[in-house]
């Protein structure tokens, strides 16, 4: 009753503060649950388990906040998705609301196990990205607007994993940046084990690495932004901060 009764809760407070996260991810036509926010501690151990633990679809607000770079606690996972290079994984949120602003896709490698790995010691790489489709940066369509659904059924967000990749252990960080608030940027980053397959030799260069917290800061104007700002809130592009995307 008492964990019912908490992931009720848990549910309206999803609703109430109108925030989210990664919470699924398919490949193929496997489906991969991931850490329910709201659902429990046990979860720490199960053995299906593939992404980093998180514990509240609250947003993330700093720059230099070390959560930034797998949410927190995230705490490595028991296990992970095994993909071919080459092959799509789809991340898969509810009931997402926000609408303004840049969702990118990173990966790092884990250099062995995920399951000891420290983000402290990534060098992330961007696989993709996705913003302003057309319009203006206030008003405009933003693929964060697309992909949000309104009728409850799941919002999807598929990416590439690198075809010429080297097969490894690997975490992929999907995250989307929300810039409704003026000069109060918000971040939700997931992580997610995944373990790479195929005949890939390839590996990013160190022009396409960033850390994670480090990549952004407050100096720079696609972060520290008012979208409202008549100077920038009729601009019809956006420049997604960060490294170029590595597609392999
Ligand atoms: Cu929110």
């Amino acid at each position: 009753m008492w964990q019912f009764l908490a992931s009720f809760l848990g549910c309206l407070a999803h609703l109430t503060s109108a925030h989210g996260g990664a919470l699924n991810y398919t490949v193929g036509d496997t489906w991969y649950p991931g850490y329910d926010p709201y659902g429990g501690d046990w979860q720490d151990t199960a053995p299906w388990m593939v992404q980093r633990k998180w514990i509240t679809v609250d947003p993330i607000f700093e720059t230099d906040n070390i959560s930034l770079a797998c949410n927190a606690p995230g705490n490595p996972a028991q296990t992970s998705i095994p993909i071919n290079a080459g092959d799509n994984i789809t991340a898969v949120y509810y009931d997402w609301v926000h609408t303004v602003g840049p969702m990118i896709a990173w990966m790092t490698d884990c250099k062995g196990d995920c399951r000891t790995f420290n983000t402290k010691d990534a060098d992330w790489f961007k696989i993709g990205e996705r913003g302003l489709l057309s319009g203006t940066i206030e008003l405009g369509m933003w693929f964060q607007h697309e992909f949000g659904v309104w009728d409850g059924g799941p919002s999807l967000w598929p990416e590439t994993i690198p075809k010429s990749l080297k097969p490894g252990n690997y975490l992929v960080r999907h995250e989307i940046i929300s810039l409704h608030s003026a000069h109060k940027p918000q971040f939700y980053p997931e992580c997610v084990h995944v373990q790479v397959k195929g005949e890939g030799t390839g590996f990013p260069e160190q022009e396409y690495m960033a850390k994670i917290p480090g990549v952004y800061n407050m100096d720079m104007p696609e972060i520290n932004i008012d979208i409202y700002d008549p100077e920038v809130s009729t601009q019809t592009t956006y420049k997604i901060p960060g490294p170029p995307v590595w597609t392999g």
